[in-house]
């Protein structure tokens, strides 16, 4: 059985289709996506529905969905990015928000540690603060505060993880360090491209994003 990761999707449906018929997948195989799901792009509706009808298909949450559920309890001013998507959504804004509530924040593969934001360095995986996967801005101040070098350069877990949230090699290009850290958000809904790893065998494969979604919205509405 092969397991496809997925970055970063932020509603790129069209690409999220064109990566997933690019990875060949048989009927057995499985798809997860590493948070970030909805927010900013073009068919966060569409990403929902694949997500939720396809049997093999399923996600961890990522700092977009916990903002969501920050919003819904009155903990965090809804931005831009959200009242869009709750725009967006309609009637099926209730429904989402019961699907995102079921996201685990992290799953522990056989061959991989998938999680979307980071790893607090020297700190067992169940002892790891949720703030800290997720990758919430206070969470990764408080870690820039803490430790002088970057999270990713302290990693020593027993299997590689895999993580989105940031593009590490900041040219919207998969990141690798030590062959045991997977950086895979190469910034699709900013133009950039949608990324996947193949599992067993750390295959990546890659579509370019057809255009700037966000840049577009944000030129358009001054948006954050
Ligand atoms: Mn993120």
């Amino acid at each position: 059985m092969k397991q496809l990761i997925i970055g970063d999707i932020h509603g790129c449906h069209y690409e999220l289709q064109q990566l997933i018929e690019k990875a060949g997948l048989g009927d057995d195989d499985e798809i997860i996506a590493i948070g970030d799901l909805f927010d900013r792009g073009p068919k966060p509706v569409e990403v929902y529905k694949f997500f939720r009808d396809t049997p093999n298909a399923r996600a961890i949450m990522g700092n977009h969905e916990w903002k969501h559920i920050r919003a819904n309890h009155g903990d965090l001013p809804p931005r831009f990015s959200i009242l869009l998507t709750r725009w967006k959504f309609g009637d099926l804004y209730h429904e989402l928000l019961g699907y995102i509530q079921t996201l685990p924040t992290y799953i522990d593969l056989p061959d991989a540690l998938l999680v979307h934001g980071f790893i607090e360095p020297h700190i067992a995986l169940a002892e790891q603060k949720r703030q800290i996967m997720l990758g919430t801005t206070s969470a990764e101040v408080r870690l820039q505060q803490e430790y002088e070098a970057l999270w990713y350069t302290y990693y020593d877990g027993d299997k590689p993880v895999i993580v989105g949230h940031r593009d590490y090699s900041e040219a919207q290009q998969p990141f690798i360090y030590n062959d045991k850290v997977y950086g895979i958000d190469t910034r699709c809904v900013h133009g950039g491209a949608l990324t996947g790893i193949l599992l067993p065998d750390f295959e990546i494969i890659s579509v370019p994003a057809r255009r700037d979604y966000w840049g577009k919205i944000q030129r358009r509405h001054g948006a954050q």
